[in-house]
């Protein structure tokens, strides 16, 4: 596309949205220090770099054999980049455990510390990029059905120990990039079968994390994520939503709202604005459940959507940390990462064009056709010349361009992985 068509298109799309009293120069502003933390799992299926790396455990499961995933450091931190490249802005990078710098040597998971990421924080720091941390319970001989809940009291220390170590290292890093960083923890416990042990579970779950939440560090900013059930782990979580957002309010400590922990047909926008009433802030996981917490790479539909348009009403947009957690190993990886984050970038530009005040003012004056027809208009409006004018001023492929350099990475690079 020419950039003069870009343009073009762009001054018909700013005058259209100034009728509607909403400056598409603001609206630019504020996308261009929007920020998602990237999920750096997309690019290996979230098998991480410990040197003796194991099935996949934990009630998760990536499915799909699409050829050339990164089979280490180096080639997932070309890939990253690679894709970095290739979406608009500049955005946070999210580490799990697992993707430390092992090299080669075992540190089991209750021996993590921060010498393992001083290289991400060199390398973060060479390409202007913040990152976010994760505590990594899953995939080892004692993750189980059962961490830091289980009635085992060596393998709760053992959990225990980890996840502290984890937020020492997520402060470290914190304190490095001068900026905190954000450490999710998601604690797959659960049941497969019946069990007549929640309560215990549950106890041990609030005392465990009573303990590792105990100290109090200036860089972190620890996360507590829910989840409905996992594979394997159908009948029970002991982390269930209810747990956390009693637990979360309680204690003032963030929520993260991953998209596919929830029932199909609850809606997760719904959640925030009451939920920001009680925690401090959010982290969210934007995936797409198809059926169930599948992974599948998001796309700009009406959940996602809604959402950010949630989270704009609700003038919360500095209250909310945007991860992204999908996995499919199915499609080129590279291409799941471009796609994942454009659209969920579209989705917040398009909610920072929605003209709030009408359409709020609308409602309060019981003018409830006028709002209707308002966002009805709104999924027509020049949105996608506003994006492209953003892609544009970033230096990055407009529209589908970014397919062809896709296609090129995966020929020069990605094909040649065994
Ligand atoms: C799993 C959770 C969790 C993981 C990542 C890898 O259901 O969503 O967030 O996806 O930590
Ligand atoms: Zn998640």
């Amino acid at each position: 596309m020419k950039d003069q068509m870009i343009h073009a298109a762009y001054a018909i799309a700013k005058e259209r949205y100034a009728e509607w009293g909403v400056d598409t120069e603001k609206v630019l502003d504020t996308l261009q220090k929007f920020q998602l933390s990237m999920h750096c799992w997309q690019a290996d299926d979230v098998c991480g770099f410990e040197p003796k790396a194991g099935a996949m455990s934990g009630g998760i499961q990536s499915t799909g054999n699409y050829p050339g995933k990164a089979r280490n450091i180096d080639e997932l931190r070309a890939d990253i980049l690679k894709a970095k490249s290739l979406i608009p802005g500049n955005h946070r990078l999210n580490l799990h455990e697992i993707y430390g710098e092992f090299n080669g040597k075992a540190v089991d998971r209750d021996q993590c510390d921060i010498s393992l990421f001083s290289g991400w924080i060199d390398w973060a720091k060479e390409h202007n990029t913040k990152l976010d941390f994760n505590s990594t319970n899953f995939s080892h001989p004692k993750s189980g059905s059962l961490t830091i809940s289980n009635p085992d009291k060596d393998i709760r220390d053992f959990w225990i120990e980890h996840m502290k170590r984890c937020r020492a290292i997520a402060n470290a890093i914190g304190e490095a990039q001068q900026d905190p960083c954000i450490i999710n923890l998601w604690i797959h416990d659960g049941s497969k079968d019946l069990t007549v042990n929640r309560l215990l579970y549950r106890t041990l779950l609030k005392e465990s994390l009573d303990d590792i939440l105990r100290e109090k560090y200036p860089w972190e900013k620890p996360c507590l994520e829910s989840k409905v059930f996992g594979i394997g782990l159908e009948t029970m979580t002991v982390g269930s939503n209810d747990f956390y957002i009693a637990y979360a309010s309680r204690n003032n400590v963030m929520l993260t709202l991953d998209t596919g922990h929830f029932h199909p047909t609850e809606s997760v926008a719904d959640k925030v604005s009451s939920l920001l009433l009680f925690v401090p802030e959010l982290m969210l996981h934007v995936s797409r459940p198809v059926r169930w917490d599948s992974d599948h790479v998001t796309i700009m539909d009406d959940p996602t959507l809604e959402l950010f348009q949630e989270i704009v009403r609700a003038d919360a947009t500095d209250r909310v940390h945007y991860g992204l957690d999908y996995f499919d190993g199915s499609i080129n990886r590279i291409g799941a990462y471009v796609i994942g984050s454009r659209a969920a970038q579209r989705c917040m530009l398009r909610a920072l064009l929605e003209p709030a005040n009408t359409i709020r003012t609308d409602e309060l004056n019981d003018h409830g056709f006028q709002k209707l027809a308002r966002l009805e208009e709104e999924k027509s409006m020049p949105w996608q010349a506003v994006y492209d004018e953003f892609c544009l001023r970033n230096n990055v492929p407009v529209g589908s361009d970014f397919i062809a350099e896709i296609e090129q990475y995966e020929r020069d690079v990605t094909s040649k992985r065994g």
